[in-house]
C-alpha cells in the first residue's frame, strides 16, 4: 500500500513538474484527486485493509493527498505570477519611441500671398469687394474706357460667351458696380480670378489672379497712389524696399505708371533674380481717368480717384521665388508642402 501510494505521489509530482500551464494542472487534478481519480480508488480500497491497519493507511493517504495539492498550489501560484508579467510586459507603453507622423494641410502660395495682400489693405482701411466672373462686355470693358476697337477686345485675348457676355478679363468690372452704387467715398480692392485666352507657358495662364484698387475721394492725388503703393511695397517685400514709378498707358487711368520695387534678394544692385536690373516689375496704376468717372455719374471736378492693379501668382512666383506659374496649378503635393 505504502509503494503504491509513493507511486502515486511521484507520477503526479512528475506531471506537476512538467506541466506548461493552469489548463494542464486542472487535468491533473482531477486524474489523481478527482471522483474517479488515483489517489479517490486507494480510498475505496480501504474496505480490503485489516482494521488495525485503517487509520494509518488513512494518515498515508491524506499526507499523499496534502503533498500533491502543496505542489499543485505551488505550480499554479507560479503560473499566476507568470501569465502577470506577460500582461504587464505586453501592455507597457513605451513613452520614448517616435509619434505617429499627422500630414498637416497647407495654404496654398497664392492664398498666402492674397492674405497678406488683403490684410495690408485692409490695415489702410480698405473694404475687399467681390463680384462676378462672367459679365458684360460693358463693366468689362466700355465703362473702363476700353474702346470698341481695342486690341484687348479680340477674340483672340478675351472668352466670349455671348457677343456681349465675356469672361472677365480684369476686375475692374467690380469696381465699376461700386461706383454705379453711388456711395462715395471708395476705398476698395477687388481680388478675383480674371481671364484671357493665352496659351499656358511657364508666366501665362488663361485663368489667373488678380487684385484691383480703387480709390475715390475728393482729395486724393498722384501723391496718395505713391504714398500708399510704397507702404504696400514695404509691408509686402520688406521695410527696406524702394519703389520707382515709369510712365505707360491704360485706357482707364491718365496719368498711368506702372510700379517696381528694388529687387529684394539683392536689394537693387543687381543680380539673376532681378536680371541685372536691380528692380522687379510689380503692379501697374494711376488717377482714374475722368471718362471713367463721368460714366458712372459721378462729378470728376469734385471727385478724383487712383486705381492700381496687382497680378496675385507674379507676387507669389516673385515671394516664394518659385520659376513657373504651373507649379501653382498643378497642386502637386510635394510642391503645395513646402509652403
Ligand atoms: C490696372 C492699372 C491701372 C484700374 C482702374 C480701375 C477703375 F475701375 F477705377 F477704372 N480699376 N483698376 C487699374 C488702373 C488697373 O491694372 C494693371
Amino acid at each position: 500500500m505504502k509503494d503504491r501510494l509513493e507511486k502515486i505521489v511521484q507520477g503526479a509530482l512528475s506531471q506537476i513538474e512538467s506541466s506548461e500551464q493552469l489548463d494542464k494542472l486542472n487535468e491533473i487534478k482531477i486524474a489523481y484527486l478527482g471522483k474517479k481519480g488515483e489517489l479517490t480508488s486507494v480510498l475505496k480500497s480501504m474496505k480490503d485493509v485489516a482494521a488495525e491497519d485503517r487509520p494509518k493507511v488513512g494518515q498515508m493517504v491524506n499526507d499523499a493527498r496534502a503533498a500533491i495539492e502543496k505542489e499543485m498550489e505551488k505550480k499554479k501560484a507560479f503560473f499566476e505570477r507568470k501569465l502577470r508579467e506577460e500582461k504587464i510586459k505586453s501592455e507597457t507603453i513605451d513613452v520614448t519611441l517616435p509619434g505617429n507622423v499627422r500630414r498637416m494641410g497647407h495654404k496654398h502660395p497664392n492664398s498666402i500671398a492674397l492674405d497678406d495682400v488683403e490684410n495690408i489693405f485692409i490695415g489702410m482701411g480698405y473694404q475687399v469687394i467681390e463680384g462676378p466672373e462672367v459679365e458684360y462686355d460693358y463693366y468689362n470693358f466700355e465703362a473702363l474706357n476700353i474702346p470698341a476697337n481695342h486690341p484687348a477686345k479680340d477674340e483672340q485675348d478675351t472668352f466670349y460667351i455671348t457677343e456681349d457676355i465675356v469672361l472677365r478679363t480684369q476686375t475692374s468690372s467690380v469696381q465699376v458696380h461700386e461706383m454705379e452704387k453711388g456711395n462715395l467715398p471708395i476705398r476698395m480692392i477687388a481680388p478675383g480670378r480674371v481671364f484671357r485666352s493665352d496659351e499656358v507657358d511657364a508666366t501665362h495662364s488663361p485663368s489667373f489672379n488678380q487684385i484691383e484698387g480703387l480709390v475715390i475721394d475728393e482729395s486724393a492725388t498722384f501723391a496718395d497712389l505713391k504714398g500708399t503703393l510704397a507702404e504696400f511695397a514695404k509691408k509686402m517685400f520688406g521695410e527696406a524696399t524702394k519703389v520707382r514709378f515709369r510712365p505707360h498707358h491704360f485706357p482707364f487711368t491718365e496719368p498711368s505708371a506702372e510700379m517696381d520695387v528694388s529687387c529684394f534678394k539683392c536689394g537693387g544692385s543687381g543680380c539673376r533674380f532681378c536680371k541685372g536690373e536691380g528692380w522687379i516689375e510689380i503692379l501697374g496704376c494711376g488717377m482714374v481717368h475722368p471718362r471713367v468717372l463721368e460714366m458712372r455719374d459721378i462729378d470728376s471736378e469734385k471727385y478724383q480717384g487712383f486705381a492700381f492693379g496687382i497680378g496675385l501668382e507674379r507676387i507669389a512666383l516673385l515671394k516664394y521665388e518659385i520659376d513657373d506659374m504651373r507649379l501653382l496649378y498643378e497642386n502637386d503635393v510635394r510642391f503645395l508642402e513646402q509652403f
